[in-house]
């Protein structure tokens, strides 16, 4: 019954059918069935307005950026600029240029654990990051270990798939200077309790990086109300194209970090005995940007906000909601992670059927999902699993499509 509200009112919040129709790869068919795309986690599904903004960059307004004086360059120019200012409102950052442009969230982190590293960690200071992260905000960490002699503690993960603030006090020490960690679980779905860690954390003078690879694309997230100190994320989980994403962090900090890269566009000036650098963000966008992509990444904001991030979120939760009750009326399923307080990636285990023939057999009924240890094997090691099978919903999914999986895993259960 709460299934059928959750779903009912969700279905008023969102025009579900005219949002997919805006997403051509959504129409096709797979082993000649309709595409059930559910592994949203690891990239979406682009919008017509963002193809679009891609081809018209390329087929109108192609020049470098910062560099000239002609229309050209001028209209790339305001095109990039404009972007970074869109994603800078999504976010609510306090001005645009503390938003950098990366590739995504893997090279905001190796970013900030370089340059954060390099002008704020000594020998024996600590990071803390959680059991559930993604690699992409633990081996930037390692990597940086080798150079400084830094700590990198692991905050355990609960039974339940949460992390506890108790275990956060007792790993943090005097030596604790940031606490990276994830603000959706890729693996779990789990909702991290982000102000209260930021509130810990400040109080022990501690700077928060927050990787919001999963969290941007499905709720509302703002930066000046998180209070966090970094925030990374990528385009391509948000109907924007791969290949770009952000790096936000505080005018103040920004202005300490060394860059992580030097050439092109980051310097002041340079003379044969050394640089000076250039003012956030160029400081940190050495070389030819990814243009286009900046463009598309803007255009998918404007997309998501046209149709409102908190109907968005809201509609999520209740097909997520509906999900979740669905599947567990599959015999011999499990889920991990909380059931309550999270988003819609769901990993689970089904009795007897190996997570990889799973998401074959499910292929050829033309619905794609994820299978591997999500570039989280942390986390697999302590659920104990090598491997989960992993649906993942965006706002473009239907009650019908989740119908659909759950009957098709009963369909797998009896197969095999
Ligand atoms: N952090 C989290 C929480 C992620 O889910 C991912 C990608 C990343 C970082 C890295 O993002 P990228 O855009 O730089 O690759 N997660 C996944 C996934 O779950 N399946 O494929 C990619």
């Amino acid at each position: 019954m709460i299934r059928e509200k959750g779903i009912v009112s969700s279905m008023e919040l969102l025009d579900v059918e005219k949002i997919r129709a805006d997403f051509p790869a959504l129409h096709q068919q797979v082993h000649g069935r309709p595409l059930v795309y559910l592994d949203n986690a690891a990239t979406t599904q682009k919008p017509l307005a963002v193809l679009e903004a891609l081809q018209n960059y390329y087929r109108r307004d192609n020049a470098n950026v910062h560099r000239g004086l002609h229309t050209l360059a001028e209209r790339a120019t305001e095109g990039f600029e404009k972007a970074r200012e869109t994603v800078a409102r999504f976010i609510n950052a306090p001005q645009s240029r503390e938003v950098i442009f990366t590739r995504g969230t893997t090279e905001s982190l190796n970013m900030l654990a370089h340059s954060y590293g390099h002008s704020f960690l000594k020998d024996d200071d600590e990071v803390i990051v959680s059991e559930m992260e993604h690699h992409s905000n633990i081996v930037p960490w390692f990597l940086l270990r080798d150079r400084i002699k830094i700590k990198v503690r692991f905050w355990p993960v609960e039974k339940d798939g949460r992390l506890g603030l108790e275990k956060l006090r007792k790993l943090i020490s005097p030596r604790t200077r940031l606490i990276s960690v994830s603000h959706m679980s890729n693996v779990l779905g789990t909702h991290n309790p982000l102000r209260e860690i930021v509130k810990i954390a400040h109080e022990h003078g501690i700077h928060v990086s927050v990787d919001g690879a999963q969290s941007v694309p499905s709720m509302p997230v703002d930066v000046r109300e998180l209070g966090c100190d970094f925030l990374a994320f990528s385009a391509h989980k948000m109907g924007g194209p791969t290949g770009i994403g952000a790096l936000w962090g505080k005018a103040e900090l920004l202005n300490k970090m060394t860059p992580y890269m030097g050439g092109g566009e980051m310097i002041a000036h340079v003379t044969t005995s050394g640089a000076s650098w250039a003012e956030i963000p160029h400081k940190f966008e050495a070389g030819t940007p990814n243009i286009a992509g900046a463009i598309g990444f803007g255009a998918a904001v404007r997309y998501i906000e046209g149709i409102g991030m908190s109907k968005i979120h809201d509609y999520e939760q209740a097909l997520t909601a509906a999900l979740l009750e669905k599947m567990h009326t599959v015999e011999g399923l499990t889920i991990y992670g909380p059931l309550q307080n999270r988003g819609p990636a769901v990993s689970f285990k089904l009795e007897g059927v190996h997570p990889f023939d799973l998401t074959q057999f499910l292929d050829q009924l033309g619905i794609a999902i994820r299978v591997g240890h999500h570039c989280a094997e942390p986390l697999m090691n302590a659920l104990g699993v090598s491997a989960t099978t992993r649906v993942s919903l965006y706002y473009y999914n239907t009650p019908d499509e989740t119908d659909y999986f759950v009957d098709a895993l009963k369909r797998a259960r009896d197969f095999f």
